[in-house]
């Protein structure tokens, strides 16, 4: 085992806080002596221990002398926890391994500068682009205070978000659903248009074993979601914000009796100023948001500038129709040069076994054959931007 193993193991114990520490960091740490794993620890939960005092606290031996492996910087701040370089000094680690830079102002360097000062030897960049691609969002967030925004649609591969009638239950099949539920753990929220509300009266919760629901953001310019919507209904169990234009307090009461939160936002050209939306949004500690947004609402998101990444689920399935909507409306673009680009593209086949097929042959042994049914998860990162209304 090497540095780049160790660092791996570390990386692998940090994806386990995935969904639960928002907006922190996910942070995993190895701790090796001798050639042996004597602990390991991760950052859990929001607000509790971080991952270096998680890992400390479960060795089997003594961890002086011994070498620690850390996905991000050890902090030197007091925050929710006290530092983590204070628990490294204290326990006699003599080296440090650290993945990548901590960009919290708070830390950013000065965390590994004071253990070089205290005479600790550190190494740094070890898998330092997995380590940055695991916190994305937290880079994202610490950076521009406002959530990183992830477009998310399924379609068939003509490019239909529904038939010509407007049905769409199901494009894709049972195991792109799941994995849905598994993106609605990841970001903090998720937000959709008051049209979905109104069209599939949706409950927008994560229905993942052991997952966590985000909290619901509805984009109602005018508070049209209805007082009986599933979204109403469970607010009080799930966390809802409707973000709206409309300004009249009266209009907000019975929302509110119901659980949900008004977020009034300034409305430009009829639509609400959604990098305004963003902005009040990191203002309440949200970092991340999966836009499930029907045709309008990612046209106007993508449209203002807030969009970091798409992930499309993609159906082997042809729906044909001019009159049949693809997943970003509007105007569209003028020209092929003005299009977004996607950087960092990749593609996930998700299979689903359709059917189970008994085939009977002439000796009489039964085999079962399985019929599969292939949809792609494509993910890529919004690379070109232009703010068209400005
Ligand atoms: C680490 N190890 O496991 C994590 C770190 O309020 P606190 O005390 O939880 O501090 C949160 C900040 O600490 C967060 O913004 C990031 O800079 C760092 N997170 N640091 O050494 C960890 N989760
Ligand atoms: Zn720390």
């Amino acid at each position: 085992m090497n540095d780049f193993d160790y660092m791996k193991l570390a990386l692998e114990l940090a994806k386990k806080g995935c969904g639960f520490v928002s907006p922190n960091p996910m942070v995993g740490a190895v701790i090796v002596k001798d050639g042996r794993m004597i602990g390991s620890g991760y950052h859990e939960k929001y607000g509790s221990y971080h991952a270096e005092r998680n890992a400390l606290a479960s060795c089997t031996e003594s961890p002086a002398g011994a070498t620690m492996y850390v996905t991000l910087e050890p902090c030197c701040h007091h925050g929710k926890q006290p530092p983590c370089v204070d628990a490294i000094l204290e326990a006699g680690i003599s080296r440090v391994v650290v993945g990548c830079g901590d960009p919290n102002p708070l830390v950013a360097g000065k965390g590994i500068n004071i253990l070089r000062k205290n005479g600790v030897l550190v190494t740094e960049h070890v898998l330092e682009e997995e380590c940055r691609k695991l916190n994305e969002v937290f880079f994202h967030f610490i950076q521009t205070k406002h959530p990183y925004v992830v477009m998310k649609y399924a379609m068939t591969l003509d490019g239909k978000i529904a038939t010509y009638t407007g049905a769409s239950k199901w494009i894709t099949s049972e195991t792109a659903r799941a994995h849905v539920h598994t993106q609605r753990h990841r970001y903090r929220a998720i937000m959709a248009g008051v049209g979905t509300v109104l069209a599939d009266n949706p409950l927008l919760t994560c229905r993942m074993e052991g997952g966590r629901n985000p909290i619901r953001i509805i984009c109602d310019t005018r508070l049209r979601t209805p007082l009986d919507s599933q979204i109403v209904q469970t607010a009080r169990e799930v966390p809802t914000i409707l973000a709206t234009g409309c300004e009249e307090k009266e209009n907000h009461l019975p929302f509110e009796k119901a659980g949900c939160q008004i977020l009034v936002v300034p409305q430009e050209n009829g639509h609400l100023n959604l990098s305004i939306l963003m902005q009040l949004l990191g203002e309440q500690g949200i970092d991340s948001v999966l836009l499930e947004g029907g045709a309008t609402l990612n046209w106007s998101a993508l449209q203002s500038g807030i969009v970091q990444k798409v992930q499309a689920y993609i159906a082997p399935k042809l729906f044909g129709g001019e009159q049949a909507k693809s997943p970003i409306g509007g105007l569209g673009f003028p020209t092929p040069s003005d299009g977004v680009l996607l950087k960092n593209v990749t593609v996930q086949p998700l299979k689903t076994t359709k059917n189970d097929v008994s085939v009977t042959f002439s000796n009489s042994a039964q085999i079962t054959e399985t019929d599969l049914l292939t949809d792609f998860f494509i993910e890529g990162e919004v690379d070109n931007h232009v703010h068209r209304n400005h």
